[in-house]
């Protein structure tokens, strides 16, 4: 029998010494000395041994479970210290790793153009106003005095919602219908969305425009073209120079377009401009008085001036920006330079 417990312990620590989690040392403890182990067994053939060979025998029985049970103790304390090394070693901040960097937007550039356009005719008293981008025929054509055979209401300039409804092709609906509630004095701004069907380098089915409107008594185009030189060198620069071409527009008369300088060779002639040194930003003119009329204000009483922009074309200009289609495709390329 002392042969068969030196040989319990030789393997119980062999097992012991191979053994690498804290599931293996606890089936080696339940195998070699638990209730119905190895050692249990080996101790029922203590009854065999001889009366005087018993108490030895039963003592060095008491030290092999001793040792067993020491050495899987000190093995289970030195993985349960292992274990809080590495939560601790998990856990561990390093403060000098660079922070997570947060990926800041910002304003689209056709609107902040926008919005600097605002800005800009805020500080000289006009009220920003919006209103509806499906609109009634009757105040995207009628009322500007758009006559029915008026080449801009053919189909391919218009989205038509129905015989009666179309998609706004310009803001100026919305200044008619503040002109039917409000008597004059007005001075009025209502950029937004317009739609018509183009598409190519400078065109978009959809395109952002701002209108500008001013009413009063004696409104003359000499305050047009104050108001205008004001605005161009606000958003081009100090030196912008502009100058005023006669037009038409069915809802002004006289109409004007309106040139600066070109941005690109200073007037000598380039391809941007068309040899031409000016480059066009707006239409405008003096209300025509068939659209007083059709809001019922006295055509004889007041006077009024009138301009529309396109707010990308503003854009591409400001910025030497050659395809308008770049606003819209959304590339973060092109969109992180703004
Ligand atoms: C352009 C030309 C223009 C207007 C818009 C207007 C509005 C009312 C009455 C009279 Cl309610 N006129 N707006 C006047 C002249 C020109 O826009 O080329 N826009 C991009």
């Amino acid at each position: 029998m002392k042969e068969a417990l030196e040989k319990l312990q030789r393997e119980a620590l062999t097992e012991i010494r191979k053994a690498k989690n804290k599931e293996e040392f606890l089936g080696i403890r339940i195998k070699y000395i638990g209730r119905k182990g190895l050692l249990t067994d080996l101790l029922r053939t203590l009854k065999d041994v001889s009366p005087e060979d018993r108490p030895v025998l039963g003592k060095l029985s008491n030290e092999t479970k001793n040792l067993i049970s020491l050495e899987i103790e000190k093995a289970l304390e030195r993985i349960a210290e292992k274990d809080k090394e590495g939560e601790l070693l998990r856990e561990y901040i390093d403060v000098t790793l660079p922070g997570r960097i947060f990926p800041y937007g910002r304003r689209h550039p056709v609107s902040q153009v926008m919005r600097e356009i605002c800005s800009i005719f805020s500080d000289l008293g006009f009220i920003v106003v919006e209103g509806p981008e499906v609109e009634l025929d009757y105040y995207n054509f009628e009322a500007l005095n758009i006559p029915k055979d008026h080449p801009a209401r053919d189909m391919q300039d218009t989205f038509y919602i129905s015989e009666e409804t179309v998609l706004r092709t310009h803001t100026s609906p919305v200044q008619i219908r503040i002109m039917e509630k409000q008597r004059p004095p007005v001075r009025i701004l209502s950029p937004g969305k317009v739609y018509r069907p183009d598409s190519d380098v400078s065109h978009t089915p959809m395109f952002h425009q701002v209108e500008g409107l001013l009413v009063d008594e004696k409104v003359t185009f000499g305050d047009l073209k104050g108001v205008l030189r004001y605005f161009a060198q606000k958003i081009f620069g100090e030196n912008t120079e502009i100058r005023f071409r006669p037009s038409f527009f069915p809802f002004t008369e006289p109409s004007a377009e309106v040139d600066i300088k070109c941005v690109i060779c200073g007037g000598k002639g380039c391809r941007v401009c068309g040899q031409s040194g000016w480059l066009e930003i707006l239409g405008s003119g003096m209300v025509d008085p068939e659209v007083f009329r059709n809001v019922g204000y006295d055509a004889d009483e007041v006077s009024g001036f009138a301009f529309g922009l396109g707010v990308e074309r503003i854009t591409m200009l400001k910025y030497g920006i050659s395809d308008i289609r770049l606003f819209f495709e959304n590339d973060l390329r092109f969109l992180d330079q703004f």
